[in-house]
């Protein structure tokens, strides 16, 4: 069994749309709030629509998971800029950690899923919604979420973030 912490992001057309879809196909355990964010690494980009979600699957793998959310990106419609890395999206889903049965942080430097997220640490819009649905929330090698986000750099950009509330606002049962 694995579980993971994974980022949504998602900046171009129905940014909520996106996300519903994709949390409905992930079935977390616990999912934070919405919030709006500024864009972080090129700023000439549309605001994101950001939260950060708890999930664990009994068979799932990490790479099954990078499988999942490459799935849940082809579905709303993502289309890769080889040019711009840090681009605008429909739908950015991204694994921030996995941790075994045991709980242990698994660690990876596969180029193509390096975890824990190299840059979580440095992204209040993956560590603050994270640390409202655990709070005692730890990015393996990096130390507990709300110590990093004391960090003066940090602690300014999580004063940017706008919390918007529930990705639903209606209970469709
Ligand atoms: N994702 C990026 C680049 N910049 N900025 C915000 N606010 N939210 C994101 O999800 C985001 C970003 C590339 O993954
Ligand atoms: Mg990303
Ligand atoms: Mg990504």
């Amino acid at each position: 069994m694995t579980s993971v912490v994974l980022s949504l992001g998602a900046n171009l057309g129905d940014r909520r749309a996106a996300l519903t879809a994709a949390v409905e196909a992930i079935k977390p355990d616990k999912v934070s709030d919405v919030y709006e964010t500024e864009p972080w690494g090129d700023d000439d980009q549309p605001t994101y629509l950001n939260l950060t979600l708890i999930a664990h699957d009994d068979n799932k793998s990490p790479a099954d998971w990078l499988a999942t959310a490459a799935a849940c990106e082809a579905t709303a419609g993502r289309v890769r800029d080889p040019n711009r890395r840090w681009g605008p999206r429909v739908l950015d889903v991204d694994i921030i950690a996995a941790f075994d049965t045991a709980g242990e942080p698994i660690n990876s430097d596969d180029p193509t899923l390096i975890l824990p997220h190299p840059r979580a640490h440095l992204r209040a819009f993956v560590l603050v919604p994270w640390l409202a649905i655990q709070p005692d929330a730890a990015l393996p090698g990096r130390g507990r979420v709300r110590d990093l986000l004391r960090d003066t750099g940090l602690a300014a950009d999580a004063r940017t973030l706008r919390r918007l509330g529930p990705l639903k606002s209606t209970d469709h049962g």
